[in-house]
């Protein structure tokens, strides 16, 4: 759990002089960062599930989801709650401590959809999994509902500053997701907040928006820095691919600044090598999505991503409630 003590009145100078240190002396220090805060040998693996697919009607211009872009993805209605509790039970049997469900939504209506997604919610946690859920926007009222099912964890990403914000979604504003973000706070869920480089956007943007998420009263508990998957038929199908060094470098700034806070390697993985995935987890990056695919896009499988850990000696972390019922189990 995020630690109150942590420094949440960055200036924009001090995160601009972090973010453009020299690589070498950037990564020291973030590796140093994470050694004093969290133990550096464990990643947690969550695996993501796309619960409703596709038919979207927001223009997120990176989003192969959106309904007005001509893309080659299944487009599916919300799924039954059998058929999620069978996904969530074979990736905690590979390993996985956090399940988190996406849907391509605007926002939840209170229909009967929100309840299945509630019932969901129940199932998974049942479990003994940390469950997450990533819907769009939210009200406080359902924020408290999805609390009350037992939800651990909401995603609802900032995705790049509030200047560019509007170049690459128009059909919502920064404040809509900042007033998400306060009502998921109210209602006790903990945040998972983060953004995506290679939007076009520029090192100030990236800078920009990690001050809006390291000076919140609360920093995020789980930041995820996704690099765009470029998908055909999407706006940004030939932006040029993200380079790894910038992925580092965002990896390790976000760490210096939220020293407590899970900072996770996301979408991108299949354009990165074993390599250069090690200098992210060494900068600072302390969780990953497992499973061969995110929400719609592939991703390097459960065995590649075993193999990984053996050969760089990492172990998947427990679940946060495994970990609580061991330390009583100690106290006991
Ligand atoms: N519809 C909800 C929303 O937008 O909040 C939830 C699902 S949405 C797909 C979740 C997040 O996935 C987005 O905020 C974005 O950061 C990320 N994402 C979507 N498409 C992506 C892509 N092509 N590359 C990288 N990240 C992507
Ligand atoms: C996040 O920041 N990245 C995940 C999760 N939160 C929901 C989603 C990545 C999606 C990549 C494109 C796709 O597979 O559709
Ligand atoms: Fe819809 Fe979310 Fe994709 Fe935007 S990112 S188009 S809101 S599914």
């Amino acid at each position: 759990m995020n630690q109150p003590t942590c420094k949440n009145n960055w200036s924009i100078e001090e995160i601009k002089d972090i973010y453009n240190s020299p690589l070498l002396e950037l990564i020291y220090r973030s590796a140093t960062v994470h050694r004093e805060y969290n133990d550096t040998a464990e990643v947690q693996v969550c695996t993501l599930l796309s619960v409703k697919t596709g038919g979207c009607p927001e223009d997120c211009a990176y989003c192969p989801q959106a309904a007005r872009y001509h893309t080659d993805i299944n487009v599916q209605s919300l799924m039954q709650t059998d058929e999620v509790l069978e996904y969530a039970k074979k990736a905690k049997e590979a390993g996985s401590t956090r399940f988190c469900m996406g849907a391509a939504w605007r926002e939840v209506r209170d229909n009967r959809d929100f309840d299945r997604v509630l019932d969901m919610v129940k199932v998974v946690n049942a479990l003994g999994m940390e469950v997450c859920c990533t819907l769009g926007m939210l009200t406080e009222h359902q924020a408290e509902k999805l609390a009350g099912a037992g939800l651990h964890a909401y995603n609802h990403n900032l995705d790049t500053s509030r200047q560019y914000y509007q170049e690459i979604i128009t059909t919502r504003t920064y404040d809509n997701r900042l007033q998400t973000l306060e009502n998921v706070r109210k209602a006790g869920i903990t945040v998972c907040c983060g953004g995506i480089i290679g939007l076009g956007e520029t090192h100030e943007d990236r800078i920009e928006m990690l001050h809006v998420l390291s000076t919140f009263p609360r920093h995020p508990e789980s930041v995820p820095i996704n690099a765009l998957v470029r998908v055909k038929g999407t706006p940004l199908e030939n932006n040029p691919k993200v380079d790894i060094w910038d992925m580092i470098r965002m990896i390790a700034t976000a760490r210096i600044l939220m020293p407590a806070t899970m900072v996770r390697l996301s979408a991108g993985r299949m354009e990165m090598s074993l390599a250069e995935q090690a200098l992210c987890f060494m900068a600072g990056a302390n969780s990953i999505f497992a499973g061969d695919k995110l929400l719609t896009t592939p991703n390097p499988t459960f065995d590649e991503d075993n193999a990984m850990f053996q050969l760089l000696g990492l172990k998947p972390r427990v679940a946060f409630k495994e970990e609580n019922n061991l330390a009583e189990e100690v106290i006991r």
